[in-house]
């Protein structure tokens, strides 16, 4: 097998800036990125097995049902990126039915993908597997170094671009489709917008597992930037705003309290929220709209139970003019 691990380094300076940024701003909020230490990606996992978090099973049904469409649509290609490959459990069907040469995993929680990579790469001989320790928002282009195929489909699934916002989300896919270059293709999928009910449940499950992610990041600031935020002084919060077509995942003061991070200190009201997360929902057009407007074009829709998988090819004669 050929598995290579590649960790980039400042990856603490980033969550210490960025955090003390987010804090000092008004209204406070901490990037989402950041849920995933090491017990945030195992929490993260256990909400996919949620019964009200149907998002991850909805989209493994989705692709196993369709992959033979999807895999005609996309046709031959010999590389294959996925940036945010977590546990890489997505990625996994789509080498069986597209078979590339090579596969290129990014993700921001080094150690979880660096094992699951080397995993997949056990299981496929003959593929060449590449494992990027990154914050791919920060450094995605430095990833062009490791590429060496030429007909590459970024993967991007699990609606982990509703973490950005509509103008966020065109600048990333833009970044996409100038890392794939004139062949490249786009096979993204994200949540649609539903019932209400339905999308407050998933990011409120009875078990409390969303709760304890969402409070996860807290320890993880204890822990790692020398923190002494109490968890039982701030309450999760989470719900669908249809104005912005987006959950707000918020961690609320239970108390007036003032909380130390990396020797400064910030006072926090009785409810004042730490914004955690903005996760956005579409609807097929809407989507199509801002990935063409990031000058990809649409050519592949597939849809089921409220989830979508759309397959984007390059607009090469529109960017030219
Ligand atoms: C990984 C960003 C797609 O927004 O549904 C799950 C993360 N947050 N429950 C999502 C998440 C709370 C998830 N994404």
């Amino acid at each position: 097998m050929t598995f290579r691990f590649v960790e980039f380094p400042s990856t603490g300076d980033e969550l210490r800036s960025e955090v003390l940024a987010g804090l000092a701003a008004s209204p406070k909020s901490i990037p989402p990125k950041f849920f995933y230490d090491e017990a945030g990606c195992r929490l993260f996992e256990a909400i996919c097995v949620q019964p009200e978090y149907v998002l991850t099973r909805t989209e493994q049904a989705l692709m196993a049902s369709k992959l033979p469409g999807i895999a005609a649509a996309i046709g031959a290609i010999d590389c294959i990126v996925e940036p945010g490959a977590g546990d890489c459990s997505k990625v996994r069907a789509l080498v069986e039915a597209l078979r590339p040469g090579q596969l290129l995993v990014l993700d921001i929680a080094g150690s979880t993908l660096a094992q699951a990579a080397a995993s997949l790469a056990g299981d496929h001989p003959g593929l060449q597997v590449t494992a990027l320790g990154m914050d791919f928002v920060h450094a995605l282009e430095a990833a062009q170094a490791y590429l060496s195929a030429n007909r590459r489909l970024i993967y991007y699934p699990g609606s982990s671009i509703g973490n950005f916002s509509p103008i966020e989300a065109a600048v990333l896919l833009g970044r996409y489709r100038q890392l794939v270059g004139e062949e490249g293709q786009l096979l993204i999928g994200f949540d649609l917008k539903k019932d209400p009910d339905l999308l407050h449940r998933a990011y409120n499950d009875a078990a409390g597992v969303t709760a304890a992610f969402n409070l996860n990041l807290l320890q993880r600031l204890n822990r790692e930037l020398d923190a002494d935020f109490d968890s039982g002084k701030f309450r999760h919060y989470a719900f669908y705003n249809p104005i912005e077509g987006r959950i707000e995942m918020h961690l609320i003061s239970l108390a007036e309290q003032s909380v130390g991070v990396a020797g400064r200190r910030f006072h926090f009201h009785l409810g004042e929220t730490l914004l955690t997360e903005h996760s956005y929902k579409f609807r097929c057009d809407e989507f199509a709209a801002i990935a063409s407007s990031a000058g990809w074009r649409l050519k592949g829709e597939w849809q089921q139970d409220g989830f979508a998988l759309q397959l984007f090819d390059q607009a090469i004669d529109a960017v030219r003019g």
